[in-house]
This record gives C-alpha cells, structure tokens and sequence, in this order.
C-alpha cells in the first residue's frame, strides 16, 4: 500500500546539506583505548574473573571490524574523552539555556548547505523537521530552535525513528507539500550518536559515528535549483523488534534505575538485525519500485541506509541477481561509519550532481524498530 496523500502539488528534493564534523576516530585508535580498558578491568577484577564470578572483557580488533562492518573510522562531534580509559565518553561542555544547543549547532551547519544548494534563503521555508535517533532535551524541540536561529517563518517539530528517521521525516515533508499545508520544508537529521555508544562493548564500540544531514523539499513550482529530484513515491513501514534498543528515558528518574546503565545505552543482536532486516528491506524496495512502476533494472543508483556493507550487498544483489558496483550503490560507511538516520542522505549528498535527466535512484534506510523507509527519486 502505497503511503501516498492525494498530490495537490508536485514534490522535489532540491538541496541537500551534508555538515561533517572535525574529529575523526580510526578503528586502530579505537581498538588501542578499548582494548588497554578491557586489559585494565581484567587485570582490576582478576579475582571475581578466577572465581567464575565475572567473565573477562574479550579483546577487539580493527581487522574484525573492518571485515564485519566496512568501517574504517568515523567522525565524532567531540574527541576528547573517547579514547581517555578512565571515561570512555566524549566531554562536552553543558550550554546555557541561551546558548545555541549542540544539536542545533550542528543542525544549523547542515541546513545553511542545503539551503544553498537548493537556491534558497530561509525566508522561502516554513517548515522544519528534526529528525534523528535522540534529541538532546525534550522541549522546546531542536527545529523550533533551529528555525529561530535560521529565522524561518512557520512552525518545526521533532521526530524520532532511529535509523529511519531521516526517511520518515522526508515523507511527512512530501506529504505536506503535496497537500499544500507547507510549501517549503527543511528536513534536518542531527545524529549526534557518540553520547549513547558503549565504548565499553566490544560488539558495538566501533558502529557510529556522528554528522548532520538536511534537505529541502518544496513544490516543482519554485523549485530554482541546479540538482532537483522529482518525489515518485515514499514508503514508510514498522515491525516491532526489541533486536536494536536503548531504554535511557526520563522515567529511570522514577524507577531508581541508574539512568546511564548499559541497557540504557545502545545495544543489540546484530546477528539477528542482519539477518530480519535484510530480506525485510529487499522485499520493501522491490514493492515499493513495483508500485511506481519503476523496474529494478531501470534503477540508476541505490542511496542505501549505512549500517553494514556486507547487508548493502545482500539487499541490492537479492534484487539485482549480481553485486551492484560501488556505481550503483554508494558506499560511505568506511569513512562515516554508521551514522544512524543520516547513512542514506550522505550517500546522496555525495553522489547526486553526476545523474542525468530521467535517471532513477532509491533512498532506502532501515534500522531500529524495525523502522523502514524509502523514496523513488527521478532526477529532473
Ligand atoms: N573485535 C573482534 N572480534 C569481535 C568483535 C570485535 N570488535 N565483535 C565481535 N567479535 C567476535 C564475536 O565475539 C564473534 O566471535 P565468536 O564467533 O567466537 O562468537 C565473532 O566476532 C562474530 O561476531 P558477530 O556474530 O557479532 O559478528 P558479525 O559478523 O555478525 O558482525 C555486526 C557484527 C557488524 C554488528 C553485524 O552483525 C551487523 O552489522 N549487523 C547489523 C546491525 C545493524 O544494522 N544494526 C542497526 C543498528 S543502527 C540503528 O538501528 C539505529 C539505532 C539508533 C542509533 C544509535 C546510536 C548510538
């Protein structure tokens, strides 16, 4: 069933945004500090690990990670603190209620790009999105923030869909201006991932990394833009899973529970997640280009959601019957690593500009919920 409002109006993408932070972080930094941590607990609880009472940390590996993920290294919106054994986190400085918030910060980086791509100023906008895997407070939302700073007439709200956050507030965007309730809509995805990463667990350490991504949608009508895409169609589907979870929440305040245990962090069954979630977003693409009457051969290039390259692998070749190159199917996640919602979106801010008129490309993501979102774009 396509997710579809009836078109009042013609909807483009016509800019994209793609803010990058400073700091990057390679696999060997990061296998150095954890492993020099899971040396120095094994050595601090050798008792309790000779007694049975405690299991060792294992040891991680930069070749391991390389090979599992296709992740090199990753950006972080804060370096000091990650590698430091004795905290395990970034350090941010706390702002003051006036001072621009972080996410915001970043998101404002991303929006300016995008704007300028698009041939746009922000008294042309008058709606803004945030949406990403976590929102630093709970209220006022990021995008009213966001649209503050920017000086945007109109109203902004927040959305969280984890990993498809990015795709699920593009389609509210469509949908808006289709419908006429917005004519202009900044869709912004501030992952600011590295607070909630474990850098204590060897499964996960090495998945995210941070970046902020944004895109203008509005009408074909006042579209003035250079490299703009034509909306065929948006899919968006849950299916609930408890494989890729955080439980931080503000109720931890009223269950005594330590509000930053592990469970409060990111955590899943990565195995499970690869195998679910592959065949799940493989099927969903091939409707979703049924539906719109497009055939998969017909496909120029897949801007597929950045988790994993041997699952990028798995649901492109499920369709195409054969690898697709690194052409079709652009890979970021050895420079970017994971970077929940905003994987898709760098992919298409990177490699967009050479398509031609008529062209076709998917952006496809798919992650926590399960959450899977897509849209067909036809380049004008
Ligand atoms: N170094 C060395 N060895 C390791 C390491 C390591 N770092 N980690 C695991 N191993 C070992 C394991 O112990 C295991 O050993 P054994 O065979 O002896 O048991 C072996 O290597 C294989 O381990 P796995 O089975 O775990 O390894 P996989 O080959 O399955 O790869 C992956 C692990 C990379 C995690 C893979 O399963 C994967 O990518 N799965 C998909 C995950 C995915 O897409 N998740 C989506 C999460 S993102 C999301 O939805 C958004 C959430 C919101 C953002 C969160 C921001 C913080």
């Amino acid at each position: 069933m396509e997710n579809q409002v009836s078109n009042k109006n013609n909807v483009v993408i016509s800019g994209v945004g793609l803010w990058t932070p400073a700091n990057t972080i390679t696999n060997e930094e990061l296998v150095e500090s954890y492993n020099a941590w899971a040396t120095q607990y094994n050595i601090d609880h050798a008792a309790q690990i000779e007694a049975d009472e405690l299991s060792p940390k294992p040891l991680s590996s930069a070749a391991f990670i390389e090979k599992a993920s296709g992740i090199k290294s990753r950006y972080v919106y804060a370096k000091e603190g990650v590698l430091d054994i004795n905290r395990m986190r970034p350090k941010l400085e706390p702002r003051s209620d006036d001072e621009l918030s972080h996410q915001a910060e970043m998101a404002v980086a991303a929006a300016e790009k995008a704007l300028q791509a698009a041939n746009k100023t922000p008294a042309d906008v008058d709606m803004v999105i945030v949406a990403c895997a976590y929102t630093e407070r709970s209220y006022p939302a990021i995008a009213i923030e966001v649209q503050a700073k920017l000086g945007i007439q109109g109203f902004g709200f927040d959305m969280l869909v984890a990993c498809s956050a990015a795709t699920f507030g593009l389609q509210r965007a469509h949908d808006s201006v289709a419908a006429g309730s917005a004519k202009c809509v900044l869709v912004i995805n501030p992952e600011l991932t590295s607070p909630q990463v474990n850098y204590t667990d060897r499964d996960s350490h090495f998945i995210f990394g941070d970046v902020a991504t944004a895109v203008v949608v509005e009408t074909a009508a006042s579209c003035q833009s250079e490299h703009s895409f034509d909306v065929l169609g948006t899919r968006c589907v849950t299916s609930y899973s408890n494989n890729i979870r955080s439980n931080f929440g503000y109720v931890a305040r009223v269950t005594d529970e330590d509000p930053f245990a592990t469970d409060k962090l990111f955590h899943q069954n990565g195995r499970k997640v690869f195998k679910e979630v592959c065949p799940m977003a493989a099927e969903h693409i091939e409707s979703h280009l049924n539906d719109v009457g497009v055939q998969v051969s017909q496909l120029r290039r897949w801007w597929l959601h950045q988790a994993n390259i041997n699952m990028n692998l798995l649901i492109s070749k499920r369709l195409l019957g054969r690898d697709a190159t690194a052409d079709e199917a652009p890979v970021v996640l050895d420079t970017f690593a994971n970077t929940a919602s905003a994987g898709s979106i760098i992919a298409f801010a990177k490699n967009h500009e050479d398509l031609k008129k008529d062209d076709i490309g998917v952006i496809c993501s798919f992650g926590a919920g399960y959450s899977i979102g897509s849209l067909v774009l036809k380049k004008r």
